[in-house]
């Protein structure tokens, strides 16, 4: 029996049944299809989520339409009131949604709590930009004329997230598109619908008006696709892979509808042979299998200086026992599962693909198969040494516990390794020479450079996003992110009370 909340107990109340949320209502699909959500610790059962058709994704639009119409008139700073209000359910509720988050997506229960911050933080950050929302005034180039350039809403806002970030990501997307005067429609990943249940029903609890925000389940192929064609929909911002933003961009160019894109990463640690070598393991191993590599961020190849290469994959090996693998909810487990049996056997192929290029392991390389952990989705982590630029293993994104070490003999050097890929999201490097650490600062072409530090954690108040294949230009989070919701509206006004005609009359 569906209650008003939009879930239904089946299985004796441990499993949950996953609606959308449309025009303020929790309601099935048009489609009658559910699809099972499972724990990829154990295999469980946790819920089965609805699949959306083009016909609820049109029923979700035509809602967001109605609702921006008054909700673009409602003032900055009180569309901000909402924002500090889900704040603070996110905040009551952190424990409880971190929990949720390990169960569902797998991520260890500290790094759940640290996501469920991030969403945190965005809330409150962005609710800070009620009160900004920041334009320009310039001077006009004639007298009596007044200038300035204002952010306006775009409209109604297409979200697609991924379950990697399933509550963060959703966060540094919503939360400026909904305080610069959009409406959203918003699909989460199919793996993590009881995040993104949990995620619309503190948006309902906040009390924001309804159609401001609505939930629509299901596949890309379906409702990715409806949401990218339908015409009602402005903008679509997306983060996932490679191959389906660029399908995006591709409909989306042809539709002259704006994309912001967030994609691949193939980030690399660089160790010069001045560096502290006990920190740069720390962050490797923190950057390379936390989150079992599941990060667009995650740090997959180390550039070392061949001077400091054997000392640094003695101290690697050393360490690396101390990742003990298991359901991220116990709090001693270090690395959780990855997300699917296909992530799984995705990864193991370019393990293989690596030792057939050539490359050697020095540690992992294997499904776990450990009586206790046979029923999850566990990867060993797994370093390769010996890795030359062009293997592939060097050069496509792995999305999984795999970093692969790649020799080099200087800076230079490790710089061009480096830039060698597609991808330009996330680069860092350990050095204790400031000199050589600005220079990388300059010529790393990534969006995103750590100095003695490893390549994850980005903090939400500054622009998060990366330079060639990774993106489109555009930036989640940061006040970069209103560039993505908002059109800019320039407005003059004559004062002069005469006609003065700009580049003529002033020259
Ligand atoms: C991602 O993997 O898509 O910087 C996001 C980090 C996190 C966010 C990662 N704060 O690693």
């Amino acid at each position: 029996h569906l209650n008003k909340k939009g879930t239904k107990t089946i299985q004796g109340g441990d499993t949950k049944k996953l609606l959308n949320y449309i025009d303020g209502e929790w309601c099935e699909s048009s489609s009658g299809k559910f699809v099972d959500v499972l724990n990829p610790a154990n295999g469980k059962v946790l819920g089965e989520v609805t699949q959306s058709t083009d016909e609820d994704v049109d029923r979700a639009v035509q809602a967001a339409k109605k609702a921006q119409k008054e909700w673009r008139l409602v003032p900055a700073p009180e569309r901000a009131e909402y924002l500090y209000k889900i704040a603070g359910l996110l905040k009551e509720r952190k424990e409880e949604l971190s929990q949720i988050l390990t169960s569902e997506m797998g991520k260890v229960i500290d790094e759940a709590r640290g996501e469920v911050q991030e969403a945190i933080d965005m809330a409150y950050y962005m609710a800070g930009e009620g009160r900004r929302l920041f334009g320009d005034t310039v001077p006009s180039e004639l007298r009596n004329k007044f200038a300035m350039s204002v952010r306006v809403p775009i409209g109604v806002a297409g979200l697609i997230t991924p379950w990697n970030f399933p509550i963060a990501i959703a966060s540094w997307k919503s939360f400026p598109a909904l305080v610069s005067g959009n409406a959203v429609v918003w699909k989460p990943a199919t793996e993590t619908p009881i995040i993104a249940y949990e995620f619309a029903k503190i948006f309902e609890e906040a009390g924001l008006p309804k159609g401001l925000l609505n939930l629509v389940n299901g596949s890309g192929r379906e409702v990715g696709n409806a949401m990218v064609e339908h015409p009602d929909i402005d903008l679509i911002s997306f983060t996932g892979s490679n191959e389906v933003g660029s399908a995006i961009n591709a409909r989306a160019g042809e539709l002259l509808k704006r994309t912001s894109l967030e994609m691949g990463g193939k980030n690399a640690v660089i160790v010069l042979d001045d560096a502290d070598l006990d920190l740069a393991v720390d962050g490797i191993l923190w950057g390379a299998f936390g989150t079992s590599g599941q990060r667009c961020t995650a740090t997959s190849r180390i550039i070392v200086h061949e001077n400091v290469k054997e000392e640094l994959e003695n101290k690697l090996v050393e360490r690396i026992g101390e990742l003990s693998l298991g359901d991220g909810a116990d709090e001693t487990v270090k690395v959780g599962p990855v997300i699917n049996r296909s992530s799984l056997g995705k990864i193991h192929e370019y393990v293989k693909i690596g030792l057939e290029e050539g490359a050697a392991l020095l540690a992992g390389g294997s499904m776990v198969t450990d009586s206790g952990l046979v029923t999850g989705n566990f990867y060993a982590p797994t370093i390769f040494t010996n890795v030359t630029v062009d293997m592939r293993i060097a050069q496509e994104e792995i999305f999984g516990p795999v970093v692969s070490i790649i020799p080099v003999k200087s800076l230079e050097e490790a710089i061009e390794v480096n830039n060698s890929v597609k991808f330009g999201l996330s680069s860092s490097i350990f050095t204790s020479n400031v000199n050589l650490a600005f220079q990388a600062m300059r010529d790393l072409d990534t969006g995103i450079v750590y100095i003695n530090a490893g390549t994850t954690g980005a903090e939400i108040h500054l622009p998060f996003g990366g330079t060639k294949g990774t993106g489109n230009g555009h930036r989640d989070s940061g006040v970069a992110a209103l560039d993505v919701y908002t059109e800019w509206k320039s407005v003059y006004v004559d004062y002069s009370g005469k006609l003065q005609r700009a580049q003529i009359d002033n020259y």
